[in-house]
């Protein structure tokens, strides 16, 4: 499929957008919300200057004129979550009714904007109170997820077609516990292990929460699945790349689809063995039947052995050719690989949605008052052209979200690079969309590209 032939979708396709509670709504203690690590993590300078999720773009305040923005681009779905902090703010069972509230009204918002809500009950926003008593390390975290995963569910049941119950726990585990990029900061492999192993628990254990709250809703889960090629065919870089592969989606899939972690991973993770961690039935628990898949798409790299780097003996490195302001490879031809990967290693045939692809740049409004973003539309143009090759192979691929609807805070690189196919003035919180914003407003009026 050359990038000039043109390409339409299937009718039912959804097109959307995603975004999550903390990186856009800011007004975190507002209506009796609580402070999540992320706030903490900032304030002792784990994010570039000091940025944090406080202000961000605004959107709990102003999300009827968001929800009004993404209708008149033509978005038909977004995705969003609900912060769990603004529903227990203390991390237990003290339920703050405000935060409920408050997303009612969201809900009724995007109902009046023509927006099916696609709903992540965890992005990253962990209770403060919870990181303090062990986070993710605990495993006491999973049964209260499950809880709260049980109270949303039940109190905006039927209004919801999708539940996404974790984001990205590869995230959470390894750049939050392995790399200390991303909140607590900490820098342990095997932490990273018990973290992962704790949140695939908390996706099992809220799964059956969900269905007995919401019979209607399907249910799913969000991994961000990664292209990791060899830097050559030595053994030794065949073998790092294999770990890192299976460091970032086997660890994720092979329990879900096989009920098992996979063995080569054991003598990295010995947590995986430890029967404190990995107690009886949680591998059952944790592949219970889903009824459908995320995946976010954003890493091709390329690893060699490296024995300086500790435990794992494995270098990432961005793949030749363009790169992104971060130093990360450009490949939109990925999106091909990462959505065949379950069907390849696993025989999976779910419905699928890519819940998440996006491109990062320092976009800027030029003085006639647009943002030219020509290389995210070219990105997108080759990410969804591989997405449709994927379709073409067999995968029952469903819709497409963009991240994100508008730019907000990146986590550890804060408010200095942007994704939003809408530009956020900061200062002003005015929004500008983007050319991208445009063109893919073109996309879902035909249904296809061009
Ligand atoms: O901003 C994040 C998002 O929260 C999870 N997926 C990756 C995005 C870009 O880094």
């Amino acid at each position: 499929m050359s990038s000039d032939t043109a390409v339409t979708f299937p009718e039912s396709f959804i097109w959307g957008a995603a975004t999550a509670a903390y990186q856009i709504e800011g007004s975190r203690t507002v209506d009796g919300g609580g402070l999540c690590l992320w706030d903490e993590f900032a304030a002792q300078g784990g994010t570039l200057n000091g940025d944090s999720g406080a202000i961000a773009a605004d959107h709990y305040n102003r999300y009827p004129q968001d929800h009004a923005l993404a209708q008149e681009l033509g978005l038909q779905s977004l995705r969003m979550s609900i912060s769990w902090p603004r529903i227990f703010p203390e991390g237990n069972s003290t339920l703050n009714q405000a935060g409920f509230d408050h997303y009612d009204r969201v809900l009724d918002s995007l109902a009046e904007c023509g927006l099916t809500p696609m709903i992540t009950l965890y992005h990253w926003d962990l209770p403060l109170k919870l990181q303090h008593a062990g986070g993710w390390l605990n495993r006491e975290t999973a049964y209260r997820f499950a809880e709260y995963a049980e109270a949303v569910t039940r109190r905006f049941a039927d209004r919801v077609p999708y539940w996404i119950t974790t984001n990205e726990p590869w995230s959470c585990a390894f750049l939050g516990y392995a790399r200390g990029l991303h909140a607590p900061g900490v820098r342990d492999y095997n932490a990273a292990g018990i973290v992962t192993h704790n949140l695939n628990l908390a996706h099992g254990l809220a799964v059956p929460a969900i269905r007995a709250s919401d019979s209607s809703a399907a249910v799913g889960v969000v991994h961000c699945l990664q292209v990791i090629e060899p830097f050559s065919d030595s053994p030794l870089d065949v073998q790092a790349a294999r770990t890192v592969s299976g460091e970032a989606n086997g660890l994720y899939l092979e329990p879900m689809f096989k009920g098992s972690y996979p063995q080569h991973m054991l003598p990295y993770l010995p947590c995986l063995e430890d029967p404190k961690v990995v107690r009886e039935g949680d591998l059952e628990c944790i592949s219970t039947p889903i009824d459908f898949l995320g995946l976010n798409y954003y890493v091709h790299e390329v690893v060699r052995f490296d024995r300086t780097i500790p435990v794992i003996g494995a270098c990432r490195m961005a793949p030749l050719g363009p790169l992104t302001t971060i130093g990360s490879g450009l490949r939109p031809d990925g999106l091909e690989t990462i959505l065949l990967m379950p069907l390849q290693d696993y025989g999976c045939r779910l419905p699928i949605y890519v819940t998440e692809v996006g491109y990062l740049f320092n976009d800027y409004v030029n003085p006639d008052g647009r943002v030219n973003d020509t290389a995210r539309v070219k990105y997108y143009d080759e990410a969804f052209r591989a997405a449709a090759r994927a379709m073409a192979k067999g995968v029952d691929l469903r819709g497409i979200y963009v991240w994100t609807l508008l730019d907000d805070f990146e986590w550890d690189s804060g408010y200095s690079s942007r994704y939003g196919i809408v530009f956020v003035e900061y200062g002003t919180q005015k929004r500008v969309p983007k050319d991208s914003a445009y063109w893919y407003r073109d996309v879902i009026r035909r249904n296809g590209l061009a």
